[in-house]
């Protein structure tokens, strides 16, 4: 009976998120969404992101959490629309969610979106929010075999970032190895390292980003020509 209803929560869920897939199409927006247990920097990472752009940026984002509005909080501060999606005990966001928050910030693309999603490496994976692309995040303090025991969402993310590498010499991690993990869940992944703190690897962040997002206008103009 529990899996009949969780069926039918998840393929109301791909009804919406389709709705939404199609809505990023028609308004060239480039969705990504930031997944990692919680506290691997997600937050610290779009404030640094935020930070590196001008104000002509099309940029907004969302962000979940189960309670508090800490992180649209934080991220106010950079002048981009931002809008705190509170879960109150759902421990995922899901498409109608998104696509609520979405209307009530009133952003139309062009442009990039951000979606936070609530800290957990489990529930959110199976949640299609329509976006673009996945990135999992993982920290220098979280151990090497996180892509092993959660493979699910190191599969479905096109990026892995591994977070807070300024710890690196404090802590002990080995950053080939977890990338080696990942790559046996899904050989293709990307990798990025970088710290939120000291901005090491941020242009390397910056400029997939921007790939991903020119990518993503060139696909839309061969749909419309
Ligand atoms: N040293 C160091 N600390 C970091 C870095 N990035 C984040 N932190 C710290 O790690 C803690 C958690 O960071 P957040 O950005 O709030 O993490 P989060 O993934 O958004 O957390 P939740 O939204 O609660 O899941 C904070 O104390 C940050 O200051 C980093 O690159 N280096
Ligand atoms: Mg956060």
């Amino acid at each position: 009976m529990r899996e009949v209803i969780e069926k039918k929560v998840l393929s109301e869920n791909d009804r919406l998120a389709a709705e939404l897939r199609q809505r990023y199409r028609e308004q060239n927006i480039l969705c990504v969404n930031l997944i990692s247990s919680p506290g691997s920097g997600k937050t610290a990472l779009l404030e640094r992101t935020l930070a590196s752009f001008t104000p002509a940026h099309s940029v907004a984002v969302l962000t979940g959490d189960i309670q508090t509005d800490n992180d649209a909080r934080r991220l106010a501060h950079y002048g981009f629309p931002v809008r705190q999606i509170v879960t109150g005990g759902t421990c995922h966001l899901d498409a109608r969610m998104v696509g609520r928050h979405l209307n009530e910030l009133g952003f139309r693309g062009p442009g990039l979106l951000f979606v936070e999603k609530v800290g957990n490496l489990v529930c959110p994976s199976s949640y299609d929010l329509g976006e673009t692309a996945k990135i999992v995040l993982l920290s220098v303090t979280e151990g090497e075999d996180k892509p092993l025991k959660y493979p699910g969402i190191f599969h479905r993310a096109s990026l892995m970032i591994l977070t807070k590498t300024d710890l690196l010499p404090h802590v002990e991690f080995n950053p080939d190895l977890a990338l080696e993990n990942a790559r046996k869940v899904h050989p293709g992944i990307d990798y990025i390292a970088l710290s939120s703190r000291t901005g090491d690897g941020f242009d390397q962040w910056l400029h997939w980003l921007n790939a991903l997002q020119h990518k993503v206008q060139q696909a839309a103009a061969a749909i419309s020509s």
